[in-house]
């Protein structure tokens, strides 16, 4: 593992088990952490120190916080705002740096319900200022720009937007009048097998840069991602955990979340909540590719397993 790739630096309902798009076809088409959180990363009001997060020999870990009826390996576990609060609170104790709230399934295809931005605002709304409150930084998963703008007004300090600025034409804009980090991801309406997946998502998020420098959004402000499970086929999202490093040209940090998504169990069948294993072998190799932050469902595992490979990288 390169020392340099670091130095840079989800009881459940019934699975809707994927993530990662299948081929356009007629049909498609359509443990207890050891690991205090990170003093060095978070304000005491959790306002975000992205440097000193990224400067830390491992990766920074965000943990998920679905307020969904459908996510597709946790739907419907924490739509109670106790459940997420308590959910929250655990991650935390489990080492996450960042908790990333989503309260519309972003899954690409079937099965996940649109919602409105009111839907939205009613899940956030008894969840997200409580969460804020406990003092890590909080990353606000939507790509509709009123529910952003409603949760930096309570506190959010990350966008997170899986159509990476290209949904919404007012999401830009936002975040350049914000001025606060954005996790860009690269999406495709669908996987095309025949594509070469790299070339389109360094393309995507070119494209997504432009948008963002037209904004007037700060380049420092971004995060790349390559968009693990969407619009790729399982065997272009590990393509995408293989040659992630070439992503590093972009010369801005890299964020990927492979956590308990489909691409897992075409190697080895499985449903979402039984692919921790994998998620931690991906989320390694991302690491060792150049991740700087990691996003995953299972904190606590994930913490150890990036600190220990750290830990011994150091021994080199
Ligand atoms: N994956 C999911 C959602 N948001 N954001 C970023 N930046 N990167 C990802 O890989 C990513 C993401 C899908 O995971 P999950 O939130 O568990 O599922 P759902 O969208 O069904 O709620």
């Amino acid at each position: 593992m390169e020392q340099s790739a670091y130095a840079i630096a989800l009881h459940f309902q019934r699975p809707l088990p994927d993530l990662d798009t299948p081929p356009r076809t007629a049909q498609s088409d359509r443990m207890i952490a050891t690991a205090s959180r990170s003093a060095a990363a978070a304000t005491p009001a959790g306002r975000l120190d992205l440097p000193a997060l990224l400067a830390r020999p491992w990766p920074a870990v965000m943990g998920v916080l679905n307020i969904t009826p459908d996510s597709f390996s946790d739907g419907g576990a924490f739509i109670a705002p106790e459940s997420a609060l308590a959910q929250a609170r655990r991650m935390i104790a489990e080492g996450a740096d960042i908790i990333d709230i989503g309260a519309e399934s972003t899954r690409p295809y079937g099965g996940s319900q649109p919602v409105t931005a009111e839907d939205e605002l009613r899940r956030l709304e008894p969840v997200l200022p409580e969460v804020v409150a406990l003092g890590v930084p909080v990353s606000i998963d939507s790509m509709k720009p009123a529910v952003v703008a409603w949760a930096l007004d309570r506190g959010a300090v990350i966008a997170n937007d899986v159509w990476g600025l290209q949904r919404d034409g007012g999401m830009a804009g936002l975040i350049a009048e914000r001025n606060v980090p954005v996790v860009v991801m690269h999406n495709r309406d669908g996987a095309d097998p025949a594509i070469d997946i790299m070339a389109d998502i360094a393309a995507f998020l070119a494209r997504s840069l432009d948008i963002a420098s037209s904004a007037g959004i700060a380049r420092e402000r971004i995060v790349l991602d390559p968009g693990i499970g969407f619009g790729k086929t399982p065997e272009q999202s590990m393509t995408a955990l293989a040659h992630l490093a070439e992503l590093k040209s972009f010369g801005l940090p890299i964020l990927v979340g492979a956590s308990r998504k489909r691409f897992i169990s075409t190697v080895t069948p499985s449903e979402p909540q039984q692919r921790l294993g994998g998620s931690i072998a991906a989320h390694l190799i991302a690491a060792q590719n150049g991740a700087n932050i990691i996003r995953a469902h299972d904190v606590a595992e994930t913490v150890q397993a990036l600190r220990v490979a750290a830990a011994i990288e150091d021994r080199k």
